[in-house]
C-alpha cells in the first residue's frame, strides 16, 4: 500500500521504493559512503606516473576496520567496497586503478574549479567558520561572495554523491566544510541513513549568532538534514542544540530534533585513536634509530615535548612565555630541561601565518638568546612534518606533553601521546580548552591564557613522582583501549542505524479518500470490529476551556449508531462523571483519566491497575549498567518502584547519563505498566497502571476481534497506537510526529470519517 509521507516536494524526484526501503528499515547497511573535503589518499604525479599515498590519519583505517568488520559479522549479507566522495581533479578511472587504492576505497572525485574553491574553502571555511568557531571572532572575515562560492562547492559535492547513493548506504559526512550537504541528501533521498560528524568545536550560540541570520540557519538546517549529529563533546552538542533552538526556533526534547520534515538527534561521540597501532608502534625497529638518538641529544636532560600545526588557534606564543616564566620562576631547572617545539607547516603562503610564524621564531630565538648556553639550548624548534616513527619516539620519551591550544575540536596529540607511554612515564599538560580535556581529567589540565598557571604546571610535571604519573596515565590509557577509533566509529554507526528507525515510527502520513475507503471496506467486511475514539481534540475540537467541549446531539447520535454496528471505546483523559454524564445511555465502553478506570458498556467503573512487579527483572539490569558507567550513583528500589539516584555522582557525566537512562528506559517500558518521573537527582520509574495503552490491551485482550481502529491526537494517544496489535489501524488527529499510521491534518474530518463507516455497515446486506 503506497504511503503519502509529508516531506519536501522534492520526494517526487526520490527513487527509492518506499515500501521496499519501510520494510528493510531495520535490516543492516550494505555499504558505507564517505563523505568529506579530502580523499583518503594524497595523488603524487612523478613525471608523469601518477601514485597514491594514503594518509595515515585515524578516520581512514576506522572506516576501513568497520567495513571489515561488518563483512565479519554479517558474512551472508555482501558487504560493498566503501566509497570515498571528497575533493579530486584527477578522473575516478584513474585513480581507482591505481595499485595502492585498488583493495581499500572506491574514490569518488569531486573537482571543485579554483574560482569557487578559494571563496569556498579559503574564505568561508578557513576565514569565516575557522576562527568563528574557534572563538576568534575578531579574526572572522565576511568575505563577498563566500556564501555563495560555499552553497556551490557544497552543491558539487552533492551531484556526485547522488550519482552513486544507493538503498542500504549508510552516508557518513565530514565537517565543517559540508554543512549543507545533509540537507541536499534528506530532500531528495529522506529514506538514505545519513550521519554527520564536526570535528572542530560548534561554538555557544552567543558566538553562533554572530554570522548573518541567512548563514545560520542554512548551516543549522543543513546539518539537521543529518539522522544522527556527532560532536566531540556534550558542550558542542549542547550549543548546537541551543542554536536550533533559538535560531530556528525547534523544540528540543531529549536531545532531539522533531519537526514535520525532521527526525534528528545531536549527541557526543568523542573520537578517539587506533590505540594499539600507538601503543606498538614504540617498540617497532623503525622507531628505535630515532629513540636513539633522541636520548642521545636528551642525555640527562628532561624532554618537554608540542607537536601542533602552524596556526592561530594552538596558543604557541602563550605556551612559549610559561615556559620562559618557567625558567625564570624555577631557576633550578635551566640547563636540565629541552622543549622540543615541533610546528607543521600549514597556510604558510598566507601574510597572516607568515606573521604568526615569524613572531613564534623571533620568541624562540630571544628565549634561546637569553636562557641559552654553550652547550644547553632550551627550545628546539623545528618546522616541519615528522615521520611516523619519530613522532612516536618524541612521544614515548618526551617527560611532558605540553598540548595548550587556545581552542581545539579535540587533540588528537593528547590522546596518541597518553597511547605511547610504555617504556618511561612522561606526564600530559592540556588545555582545558582543547574537547580532549573532557575525557582525560588525569592530566594537568590549564587554562592556555594563564602564563603563570602553566608555568607552575610544567614543573608539577617534571616533579611529578613516578607512581603518581603511572597512576594518572594508565588511568587515560585504560579509557582510550576501552573506547578507541574502531568502537567510536561502530557507536556512531549503530546510533544512526537506531535513530533512523526511531524516525520511521514518527513519520506522518496523511490519510486519503482512497486509505479512507480501504479502511471502510475492510470495516465493511469485519465479523468482529473494535473502535477506540479519544474525546476532545477526536470527536469534538480543543475548546479555550474544557468545560466547552460539550458533545452535540449530532455527535451523540452518530455515536450511538456507530455503538450499534461495532465495539466502540470512548478513550479519554477527562473523567468518570463527565464521561457518565453524556455517553452512559449509550451502549458502549468508556475509558477514564487516561485508562485508570474502566466502565463495560453494562457494569460499574472498575480499576485498572496491575499488582504484578515482575518488570523489575527488566528494568533492574538497565539500571544496573548505568550504576557502573557513572561512579558514585546508586538504585533503590521500592514496593512499587525502582529509582536511580545521582546526587552523589559527578555532576556533568550524572545528567548526561540520566539523559541517555531516560532515553532507553521510555523504549523499554513500552506495553508495559510504567510510568518515568525525573526528580530531583533522581530518575525513578514506577507502575503506572493507568496508560490508554495498558486499557486498549485489556480491551483489545478480552475479544477476538478482526478489526480494530483507534483515533486520538495528543501524546497520551501514542501509547495507545503503540500498544495495539500490528493490523490495527491507528489514525492520528493533527499534523505532529506519530505512531499512528495516518493522519489526519483537521479535526472535523474525523466526524465526516466515522459517519462513512456508520454508513457503511448500516448498508451491510449480509
Ligand atoms: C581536526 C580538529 C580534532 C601531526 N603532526 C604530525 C603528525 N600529526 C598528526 C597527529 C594527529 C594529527 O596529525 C593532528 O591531530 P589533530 O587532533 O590536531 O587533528 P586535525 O585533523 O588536524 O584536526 C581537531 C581532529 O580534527 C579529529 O577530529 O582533534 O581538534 O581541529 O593524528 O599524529 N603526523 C606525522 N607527522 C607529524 O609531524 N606523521
Amino acid at each position: 500500500m503506497p504511503y503519502i509521507v509529508l516531506l519536501p516536494s522534492s520526494i517526487s524526484r526520490c527513487f527509492y521504493n518506499y515500501e521496499k526501503m519501510t520494510d528493510n528499515r531495520s535490516s543492516e547497511y550494505k555499504r558505507i559512503v564517505i563523505v568529506a573535503y579530502r580523499l583518503p589518499f594524497t595523488m603524487k604525479n612523478r613525471s608523469g606516473t601518477l601514485t597514491a599515498v594514503q594518509n595515515s590519519g585515524g578516520l581512514v583505517s576506522a572506516v576501513l576496520s568497520l567495513t571489515d568488520r561488518m563483512r565479519g559479522q554479517n558474512p551472508s549479507a555482501s558487504m560493498d567496497k566503501t566509497v570515498w566522495v571528497g575533493r579530486g581533479d584527477y578522473d575516478a578511472g584513474l585513480i581507482n586503478s591505481l595499485e595502492e587504492v585498488k583493495n581499500t576505497f572506491e574514490l569518488v572525485p569531486v573537482k571543485i574549479p579554483d574560482s569557487i574553491n578559494e571563496k569556498f574553502y579559503g574564505g568561508f571555511c578557513n576565514d569565516l567558520i575557522w576562527p568563528l568557531f574557534h572563538y576568534f571572532p575578531s579574526m572572522t572575515v565576511f568575505g563577498q561572495g563566500y556564501f555563495e562560492s560555499y552553497k556551490k562547492a557544497n552543491r558539487l559535492f552533492f551531484n556526485e554523491l547522488r550519482k552513486i547513493i544507493r538503498p542500504g548506504d549508510f552516508v557518513w559526512i565530514h565537517d565543517y566544510q559540508l554543512f549543507l550537504l545533509p540537507e541536499m541528501v534528506r530532500e531528495e533521498f529522506p529514506e538514505a541513513s545519513v550521519s554527520f560528524f564536526l570535528h572542530i568545536p560548534f561554538p555557544s550560540y552567543e558566538v553562533f549568532r554572530i554570522m548573518p541570520d541567512g548563514h545560520q540557519k542554512a548551516i543549522l538546517r543543513g546539518m539537521l538534514g543529518a539522522d544522527l549529529i556527532g560532536f566531540h563533546t556534550h558542550d558542542y552538542a549542547q550549543h548546537f542544540l541551543k542554536s536550533v533552538r533559538r535560531s530556528l526556533g525547534y523544540d528540543i526534547s531529549l536531545n532531539s530534533v522533531m519537526t514535520e520534515e525532521i527526525y534528528s538527534r545531536a549527541d557526543a561521540f568523542p573520537i578517539s585513536i587506533d590505540f594499539n597501532k600507538f601503543h606498538d608502534a614504540v617498540l617497532l625497529k623503525e622507531t628505535e634509530k630515532y629513540i636513539s638518538r633522541i636520548r642521545k641529544q636528551k642525555r640527562d636532560r628532561l624532554l618537554i615535548f608540542s607537536v601542533d600545526r602552524l596556526d592561530y588557534t594552538k596558543g604557541f606564543i602563550n605556551r612559549l612565555a610559561a615556559f620562559e616564566l618557567f625558567l625564570e620562576r624555577y631557576s633550578k631547572m635551566r640547563g636540565r630541561v629541552i622543549f622540543n617545539m615541533v610546528i607543521v607547516p600549514s597556510r604558510d603562503t598566507i601574510a597572516r601565518y607568515q606573521d604568526m610564524k615569524k613572531e613564534i621564531e623571533a620568541t624562540v630565538g630571544r628565549i634561546n638568546g637569553k636562557y641559552g648556553t654553550l652547550d644547553w639550548n632550551p627550545i628546539i624548534y623545528q618546522y616541519k612534518s615528522l615521520r611516523f616513527n619519530e613522532l612516536i619516539a618524541l612521544y614515548s620519551h618526551s617527560d611532558v606533553g605540553l598540548l595548550t591550544p587556545l581552542r581545539d575540536g579535540m587533540n588528537l596529540v593528547a590522546k596518541e601521546y597518553v597511547a605511547s607511554q610504555r617504556q618511561q612515564y612522561g606526564m600530559l599538560i592540556l588545555s582545558g580548552l582543547a574537547g580532549a580535556a573532557a575525557e582525560m581529567s588525569e592530566s594537568i589540565l590549564v587554562n592556555p591564557s594563564d602564563v603563570s598557571q602553566m608555568a607552575d604546571a610544567i614543573f608539577e610535571a617534571l616533579t611529578m613522582r613516578e607512581e603518581d604519573k603511572k597512576k594518572r596515565i594508565e588511568a587515560m590509557k585504560k579509557r582510550l583501549q576501552d573506547y578507541d577509533v574502531y568502537s567510536w566509529a561502530e557507536d556512531i554507526l549503530r546510533t544512526t542505524v537506531k535513530v533512523k528507525s526511531d524516525s520511521w515510527s514518527f513519520r506522518v502520513r496523511i490519510i486519503n479518500r482512497d486509505i479512507e475507503n480501504r479502511i471502510i471496506s475492510t470495516f465493511y467486511k469485519a465479523k468482529k470490529p473494535l473502535l477506540f475514539l479519544d474525546y476532545d481534540g477526536t470527536l469534538v475540537p480543543i475548546r479555550e476551556f474544557p468545560e466547552l467541549a460539550v458533545p452535540d446531539l449530532q455527535l451523540i447520535l452518530l455515536t450511538e449508531r456507530l455503538a450499534a454496528v461495532a465495539d466502540v471505546v470512548i478513550i479519554s483523559g477527562r473523567n468518570k462523571d463527565f464521561l457518565d454524564k453524556w455517553f452512559s445511555n449509550i451502549n458502549l465502553t468508556l475509558v477514564a483519566e487516561h485508562g485508570a478506570f474502566i466502565r463495560y458498556s453494562s457494569g460499574e467503573w472498575e480499576s485498572s491497575l496491575d499488582q504484578d512487579a515482575s518488570w523489575k527483572e527488566k528494568i533492574r539490569p538497565l539500571m544496573t549498567r548505568y550504576t557502573n558507567r557513572c561512579k558514585g550513583s546508586f538504585i533503590e528500589e521500592k514496593r512499587v518502584s525502582l529509582s536511580w539516584h545521582y546526587r552523589n555522582a559527578d555532576e556533568d557525566l550524572s545528567s548526561l547519563r540520566a539523559v541517555e537512562l531516560k532515553n532507553e528506559l521510555e523504549e523499554s517500558i513500552f506495553n508495559m505498566p510504567l510510568q518515568i518521573l525525573e526528580g530531583h537527582k533522581v530518575v525513578e520509574v514506577k507502575m503506572s497502571g493507568y496508560n490508554k495503552g495498558t486499557a486498549a490491551k485489556k480491551l483489545t485482550a478480552s475479544g477476538n476481534y478482526d478489526f480494530i481502529l483507534a483515533i486520538g491526537d495528543d501524546k497520551t494517544d501514542e501509547e495507545l497506537f503503540h500498544a495495539l496489535p500490528d493490523y490495527a489501524i491507528s489514525l492520528k488527529v493533527g499534523k505532529g510526529p506519530t505512531r499512528a499510521k495516518y493522519s489526519f491534518l483537521k479535526q472535523p474530518a474525523v466526524t465526516a470519517f466515522v459517519r462513512r463507516l456508520v454508513e457503511s455497515r448500516e448498508n451491510k446486506t449480509d
